[in-house]
């Protein structure tokens, strides 16, 4: 079998004009939240999707089999818009993925996809790529890739909540991003100790400098992103310890990431379209 895209056998098509060109990908979207979705149309459109919200492509063969992780709590409306335009992205862009869905009750999203690093990789062990996605976050070009790259990968450059601007500032990760296994590995993975809303992106940005990596990104005309209008979540403040955290990244990312990670898992679920994953990650101190 030939080479999904993904730069192998497919010349310059790192950011995914040959596939434009070849008829594979669309380009940009009309990506909208208005009309109702349900999980059953979700299902109806993707009958390719197998049980735990995983695809392999048939015709080709994919160099990196991705685990998607989304951190989760009380947005199903959110995960069925996600799931609704997401899955024919990713089956256009022949990527052989895994969706899990990590859920828990006390919010903590860096350490919640730490553990869905770890889940992924206990359900097949294969996975080379890790993306990170916010469930409200829908990207809005099919050419921006959702696989990894040399360097830890922020996908999710522009989007209609910052009026005007691209990036919000230089050192921003947020929303949407990717490594691979070892990129991820030689970071100790994501900081554990940041509770509520804030920061833990900063940290992460931190953490890849102070590791002698530098971030990729997509051209800024295909790494926009839509996000779902949402207010603040209930029991997600803003954590005022996040100004001073994001200082310490280099005393604290040795001793605390995926080395010191300690959860519960309570029940993993496979159903139609994703997996998953309940937990209990503990409360802050
Ligand atoms: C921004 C970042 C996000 C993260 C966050 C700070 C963007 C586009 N996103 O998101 O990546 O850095 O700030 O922590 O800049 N969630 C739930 N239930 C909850 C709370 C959060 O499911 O009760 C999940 C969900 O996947 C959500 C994500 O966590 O999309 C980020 O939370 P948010 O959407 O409330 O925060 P936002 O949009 O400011
Ligand atoms: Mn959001």
């Amino acid at each position: 079998r030939a080479g999904c895209g993904h730069g192998s056998g497919w010349a310059g098509c790192a950011q995914g004009w040959t596939e434009l060109e070849a008829g594979l990908l669309l380009g940009r979207l009309l990506i909208e939240f208005t009309s109702p979705m349900s999980m059953e149309r979700v299902q109806r459109e993707n009958p390719d999707v197998r049980e735990g919200g995983k695809y392999v492509p048939l015709d080709c063969q994919p160099r990196q089999k991705v685990a998607i992780l989304i951190p989760f709590r009380h947005r199903e409306h959110h995960l069925r818009y996600w799931l609704h335009y997401l899955h024919p992205i990713l089956r256009r862009q022949k990527v052989a993925y895994g969706i899990y869905v990590i859920n828990q009750e006390t919010f903590n999203r860096a350490k919640l996809l730490n553990v869905g690093f770890l889940e992924a990789l206990k359900d097949e062990d294969d996975y080379g790529c890790f993306i990170f996605s916010d469930v409200d976050l829908v990207p809005m070009d099919d050419r921006n890739l959702y696989r990894c790259y040399e360097q830890p990968r922020h996908f999710a450059i522009a989007m209609d909540k910052f009026t005007g601007r691209e990036l919000p500032y230089a050192g921003y990760f947020g929303g949407v991003s990717g490594l691979s296994r070892s990129q991820f590995l030689k970071i100790n993975g994501f900081p554990n100790e940041y509770w509520g809303w804030g920061g833990e992106d900063d940290d992460i940005f931190n953490r890849i400098s102070l590791n002698g990596m530098k971030v990729s990104r997509p051209d800024v005309r295909i790494g926009r992103y839509r996000m779902i209008k949402h207010e603040r979540d209930r029991h997600n403040e803003p954590n005022p310890q996040r100004f001073t955290k994001i200082q310490n990244t280099k005393l604290t990312m040795k001793r605390d990431g995926i080395s010191s990670l300690q959860y519960r898992l309570v029940e993993l679920t496979r159903w139609p379209m994703y997996t998953n994953v309940t937990v209990d990650i503990g409360k802050p101190p």
